[in-house]
């Protein structure tokens, strides 16, 4: 693809404000074998300008899955990214928790990532022993999943009960989804807080489909007063959607480019415990296009590079770990980037020494990625701390010359 104007302006304006780092850095590497380049500022700061966006990350769509409490959104997660089916008691859902409190009240407090993988043929990647919960496992089966997928989908497992309403709004904001699917349960129809998780979906302009789940169970009369009720909130002046029904393959590509050109709304009938409605479900997955480049969330890899942090770990034998997205750029191990803004607003150096992206080591992480980097600070005699962290900081490129500012205008605009 050819280089677009914007890279351009991008890469001009980045070169005018290099800068050397300050003084107090740190550039030894003798706690471990970290290599910095010359400029201190790591292999893949020097501009290139036949960059592209990698195409890997074209097959690459994240979902973020919100909808009432006990709908069914855990379960289909499981289903869908184990293979097997539920049994009506909770059984899929115990496999995407993160914490044994959420197992034991069966209810999601945390954003739980699962993804599901399709082979060249179109199959779904399906890896024995697959329902294992532990970090390692996890990392294990993610790592076949990776090597064995041409097409990667990630769900981000949200809350919905209103406690954790905070987590489910950061989830959806902080994890840039290219697609939200929204799960109803055909027993109890479209409740209050689907319509909290719809109007911000609308609000994001984020494509939506939606999951009809538990058909199983509801008396045909109420599944179809609440299908009749989801077409109405569809059609509404404030969706202005048109609903599709989506009953076989043939309506399938209509289903992916409708969503994708945010015109249509896709409904998909399933049961988790019969299976019912997955075929499908799972096809239209598969289909789904990369918004990557037309959400407007993500600046080319050749823009200096910039991370939003959104999780903090400290890793036996690693060390201090952040995950979040990279909104611009590109960045690779060694490479130093500016960490900030602290408690008292200043940026401070560190090194990159390894990337995972998708819990699998990699030599760089770009534009759109969610990925996690083992950090180090550059700073002399300090170490990174998980108490030095706080919300909203971000890993920046040198050449940004970032500052911290106290108050800005804003003009906003509410809807009722
Ligand atoms: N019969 C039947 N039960 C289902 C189906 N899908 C989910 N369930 C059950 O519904 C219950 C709630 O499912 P969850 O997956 O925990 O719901 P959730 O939307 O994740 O709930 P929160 O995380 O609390 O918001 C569990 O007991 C599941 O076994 C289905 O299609 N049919
Ligand atoms: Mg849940």
């Amino acid at each position: 693809m050819a280089v677009t104007e914007e890279e351009i302006r991008c890469a001009a304006s980045s070169k005018e404000s290099e800068k050397p780092m300050s003084k107090d850095v740190d550039r030894s590497t003798s706690d471990d074998d970290d290599e910095v380049t010359a400029e201190g500022n790591g292999p893949s700061t020097a501009l290139d300008l036949t960059d592209d966006w990698i195409e890997d990350h074209m097959k690459d769509v994240t979902v973020a899955v919100i909808g009432n409490v006990d709908s069914g959104k855990s379960t289909l997660v499981g289903v869908l990214t184990k293979g097997g089916l539920d049994d009506g008691r909770g059984q899929a859902r115990a496999k995407v928790f993160n914490f044994s409190h959420e197992a034991a009240n069966g209810r999601t407090s945390s954003i739980a990532q699962e993804i599901m993988g399709f082979a060249p043929g179109g199959d779904q990647v399906l890896i024995e022993r697959m329902a294992t919960t532990t970090a390692n496992s996890r990392n294990t089966t993610w790592q076949q999943v990776v090597s064995q997928s041409e097409r990667l989908v990630t769900f981000s497992d949200l809350c919905g009960h209103e406690k954790y309403l905070k987590t489910t709004i950061f989830g959806l904001v902080g994890q840039c989804p290219d697609y939200t699917m929204i799960i109803v349960n055909a027993n109890a129809g479209f409740q209050r807080m689907s319509r909290e998780h719809l109007g911000i979906a609308l609000a994001l302009s984020i494509p939506f489909f939606i999951v009809v789940t538990k058909i199983d169970i509801a008396p045909q009369n109420v599944y179809e007063e609440n299908l009749a009720q989801l077409h109405k909130i569809v059609k509404s002046n404030a969706v202005k959607r048109q609903p599709l029904v989506v009953k076989e393959e043939a309506q399938m590509q209509a289903a992916a480019s409708g969503i994708y050109n945010k015109e249509v709304c896709p409904i998909f009938c399933v049961s988790n415990v019969t299976g019912d409605g997955l075929p499908l479900l799972r096809c239209f997955l598969r289909c789904l296009p990369s918004r990557l480049q037309d959400s407007g969330l993500f600046k080319p890899p050749s823009c200096p590079a910039e991370f939003h942090i959104d999780s903090i770990y400290v890793v036996p034998g690693v060390g201090l770990v952040v995950g979040g997205v990279v909104r611009a750029g590109r960045i690779r191990p060694g490479q130093q980037l500016l960490l900030g803004p602290d408690k008292v607003s200043q940026f401070k150096p560190v090194l990159i020494k390894t990337i995972q992206y998708k819990r699998v080591n990699v030599d760089s992480a770009e534009s759109g990625q969610h990925c996690s980097f083992a950090l180090r600070s550059l700073v002399k005699r300090e170490t990174l701390k998980k108490s030095m962290f706080r919300k909203g900081m971000v890993l920046l490129s040198p050449e940004t010359q970032p500052r911290a500012i106290w108050s800005f205008k804003a003009e906003a605009r509410a809807s009722s």
